[in-house]
């Protein structure tokens, strides 16, 4: 059987949680390695771009969170064959990681500049992602982004919706999801309430 490690930091969400949750729900077994930040500097060099996830696939090495995304959807039936489905479930996921960067770039601020940005990216970027993606959702039928079923997409996207809703980005409201893509928060419920995913949280902490 294929041996795979998925090395990320050890907290809930961010770019490694698609992948432990894709996992999870197929039932693939894997060993779940959790980088202390006090650890990081040490094991960042022994990473191909310096950052995390990095997949573990019988020691060959695979970093970049889409890539791995795709790789262990492809493992866990959770992505799409055909191939249009296939590049709507990634234009997701990319959109993702792009709102993702502008929001990454305001975590190690000064307070008062951390402020500043993340109130724009609440007047603008934030807003603007959110109600994209819910008419991406709505133009492939409302319920998933891809296949008309459950893929890392929908995990990835999940996964966003759970960090803005969680209050652990100072200065962005809880409700903006509410707000601004109601269809995306219902998407969200829907997720959260997959028979895995509920497995996944009530074995790691809702946290
Ligand atoms: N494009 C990369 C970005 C990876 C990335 O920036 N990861 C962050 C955590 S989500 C990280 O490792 N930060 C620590 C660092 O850059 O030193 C991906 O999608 O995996």
């Amino acid at each position: 059987m294929t041996k795979l490690k998925l090395t990320y930091f050890d907290f809930h969400g961010g770019r490694g949680e698609p992948a432990r949750l894709a996992l999870s729900i197929a039932g693939i077994p894997f060993e779940d390695d959790r980088v202390q930040f006090t650890d990081w500097e040490r094991r960042k060099v022994n990473t191909p771009f310096g950052a995390l996830p990095v997949l573990e696939v019988d020691g060959q090495i695979l970093a970049q969170s889409n890539a791995i995304n795709r790789y262990v959807g492809k493992l866990a039936s959770l992505y799409p064959s055909d191939p249009w489905q296939a590049a709507l479930c990634d234009e997701a996921m990319e959109a993702v990681e792009d709102i993702t960067n502008k929001i990454a770039a305001t975590l190690f601020l000064p307070e008062e500049e951390k402020k500043t940005q993340r109130n724009a990216l609440v007047e603008g970027q934030l807003p603007f992602y959110l109600s994209r993606l819910q008419q991406r959702l709505e133009a492939h039928g409302g319920r998933y982004f891809a296949a008309d079923r459950l893929t890392v997409a929908d995990l990835k996207v999940f996964v966003w919706i759970r960090q803005l809703k969680s209050g652990v980005l100072d200065h962005v409201p809880t409700d903006l999801p509410d707000r601004i893509a109601p269809k995306l928060v219902e998407h969200y419920e829907r997720v959260k309430n997959e028979r895995g995913v509920k497995a996944y949280y009530s074995t790691h902490g809702a946290g």
